[in-house]
């Protein structure tokens, strides 16, 4: 199947939300289990994770994850008030950097990965709207390996979504929902592997 082929299928396996002010596509299974797990081992084992450490409330506490912040060398970025410095792109999470930009239609130079262990690392509410990234924000969340409940809530209007990001699956989160929506990652005890999470984005260039 030509590569054309190919990501015709997965935008025709597609699931769109309708929500207001939010455009949210799923793809359950937009790589193959089998890819999906060659990936997840060897940036599993091929990256320098880190556990952050960040200011909340005034205390310095350790982030519930490891995470690796990756791009272009002019995408650092801002988060509880720790500035991230990009590490050079590792050839796969380029290459899919590239098959995103193609599927989506719109160009990624960054991104964060989130390694979770198991079910007790975990993200809080929060929306990815620092100003690096622009009014409306174009984020394509790769996940691999251990499945996991997502949850959005709208900030004003009180809608709330939950879906499950298995293992291959890719959503995409665009128009306004950054602005007006939160999302997280709830911690689940009974998930006993590890998952790992690519949020593609992209920020402009100086000049
Ligand atoms: O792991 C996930 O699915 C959530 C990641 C996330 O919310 C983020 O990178 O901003």
């Amino acid at each position: 199947m030509t590569r054309k082929a190919q990501s015709d299928n997965r935008k025709a396996e597609a699931q769109q939300f309708l929500l207001p002010d939010a455009a949210i596509t799923l793809w359950p299974a937009w790589l193959s289990a089998g890819r999906a797990a060659i990936i997840q081992a060897q940036l599993t084992t091929e990256l320098s994770w880190r556990q952050e450490q960040i200011r909340i409330y005034g205390k310095t506490v350790s982030i519930p994850r490891r995470q690796v912040w990756m791009g272009d060398p002019h995408c650092s970025y801002k988060y509880s008030g720790v500035r991230f410095i990009p590490a050079s792109w590792h050839p796969e999470v380029r290459h899919l950097a590239t098959e995103l930009s193609d599927v989506v239609g719109r160009p990624f130079n960054c991104v964060l990965l989130n390694l979770y262990a198991n079910g007790q690392d975990h993200m809080g509410w929060h929306a990815d709207n620092e100003p690096e990234l622009g009014r409306a924000p174009v984020i394509a969340s790769l996940s691999l390996g251990a499945a996991r409940r997502f949850d959005l809530q709208h900030r004003q209007r009180g809608h709330q979504l939950q879906l499950q990001l298995d293992h291959g699956s890719l959503l995409l989160m665009a128009g306004d929902c950054q602005q007006y929506w939160q999302h997280r990652l709830p911690k689940q005890s009974r998930v006993a592997t590890p998952r790992l999470n690519l949020t593609f984005r992209y920020i402009t260039p100086p000049g």
